[in-house]
């Protein structure tokens, strides 16, 4: 048999050394999470060698057949998951739904208004991301910093002046329910098709712990499926759409618009979690949303500056802290990798530099696959204290931070609760 190359070995050891890293860490980056070891089974099945382009009984090869199924499957679980009229499971992240939604709704040269990238909106609706793609203009949303949500007579103003044929909602830095029905009737008066990201969100959506777009005024929701909903490395497009036009579409927006083939191992494994959290979704998400408000709580109380304090802090799995005066949100960010916190560094209302922004953006959803509970967020918010303020030796912290973490290795909320959540499968020797 054939040796395996240094080139190979190298590539191999250093994904073993990253697992072991998150083995050992608190992972706390908002838009990541762990997959159970049923959608691991499919993503290693031969559906990842696989085309698949078109829509399910409509192909353009052969050898679907068993595709087919799993793919009809998914789309009736979403639907009755999402309680909605169409779903879309072939976009292969969620910039590349947003990206579709663009492709079907809107031509190059119109406007549509979203919020701003500096009230933590996503890159995609920025005229350097995907909306500039598009050829579109933008005009953003007034945003209330105090509140950490849109201001909605403003939103409200901005919608009757411009008359958007879309209108796009949703955050990467999503604290709190979009104002959706308070701006109904304008809505109706504008006669705007309202688009709703929820990439970051779709798992609290699923579980009934957060807003509920599709019932509130929204007709299309976007979202990346690996975030609060813990499924794999993909997209989707859920709606309600307004007629049989805009479900062609936006099924046309997909593909042929911005896929060719749609990854089909990812998409078995998004059947999987939509299955999984249509059991577990639901006491998922609501200890998600406990742990992060204990969180931001437990750092409040710590002298830490939690955003939106004087409105509960959060009703998500995020939390925003403004770390200006403890240095700003690059060192503090480092600082805590050192420590083996991993979080990420945070544009806040007002910043002007994404290099070091005065934020840090914190999320529970995947401490809480992880079985932590309101307790637990106690410990982290103590090492926070320890290292950004006390300014504690990390590699001391550190020692704290892995032997924390060994109660919290398993995964919970899926088929094989239990599972190593690390387990590092090798084929050959
Ligand atoms: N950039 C991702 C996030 O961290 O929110 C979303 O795509």
């Amino acid at each position: 048999m054939t040796a395996i190359s240094r080139n190979a070995k190298f590539v191999r050891e250093n994904v073993i050394l990253h697992n072991s890293f998150f083995e050992n860490s608190i992972p706390l980056i908002a838009s990541e999470n762990l997959i159970s070891p049923l959608q691991r089974e499919m993503l290693n099945s031969d559906f990842n060698g696989r085309y698949a382009e078109g829509w399910p009984g409509h192909r353009y090869y052969q050898g679907n057949e068993y595709v087919d199924r799993v793919e009809l499957r998914g789309i009736e679980l979403a639907k009755k998951l999402f309680r909605c009229n169409f779903a879309d499971l072939r976009p292969i992240s969620g910039t590349v739904a947003n990206m579709a939604v663009l492709f079907a709704l809107t031509s190059p040269g119109e406007t549509i208004t979203a919020p701003a990238l500096s009230d933590g909106a996503h890159i995609s609706t920025a005229r350097f991301g995907a909306v500039g793609f598009r050829g579109l203009n933008t005009v953003t949303y007034p945003f209330d910093s105090e509140r950490m949500t849109l201001d909605i007579d403003g939103t409200a103003r901005v919608l009757r002046e411009v008359r958007p044929k879309v209108a796009l909602f949703g955050m990467s830095l999503f604290l709190f329910p979009v104002p959706l029905r308070e701006l109904a009737d304008v809505f109706n008066e504008v006669g705007c098709t309202v688009w709703y990201d929820g990439a970051h969100v779709l798992g609290l959506i699923a579980g009934g712990q957060f807003q509920d777009p599709l019932r509130e005024g929204a007709h299309v929701i976007s979202a990346s499926t690996h975030k609060t909903f813990p499924g794999p490395n993909h997209g989707i497009v859920l709606a309600n759409p307004k007629d049989e036009e805009m479900e062609k579409a936006l099924m046309r927006g997909v593909f042929p618009g911005v896929t060719s083939n749609h990854h089909l191992h990812e998409m078995a494994a998004l059947c999987i979690a939509l299955d999984e959290m249509s059991r577990f979704g639901r006491s998922y998400a609501r200890q998600i949303v406990r742990n992060s408000r204990a969180l931001a709580e437990s750092l409040y109380d710590r002298g830490f500056g939690v955003l939106a304090a004087d409105y509960g802090f959060t009703a998500s799995h995020a939390v925003a802290l403004n770390v200006a005066a403890l240095g700003g949100g690059s060192a503090c960010a480092e600082l805590l990798e050192s420590a083996n916190i991993v979080v990420n560094k945070n544009l806040l209302p007002g910043d002007k530099s994404s290099q070091n922004p005065s934020g840090l953006r914190l999320g529970t959803q995947e401490v809480t696959h992880l079985g932590m509970k309101t307790g637990d967020m106690e410990e982290i918010a103590s090492f926070f204290e320890r290292l950004l303020v006390k300014k504690e030796d990390p590699a001391r912290v550190r020692k704290d931070v892995i032997s924390f973490k060994r109660g919290f290795r398993k995964l919970k909320y899926c088929y094989g609760e239990g599972y190593p959540a690390y387990r590092f499968e090798r084929f050959l020797r």
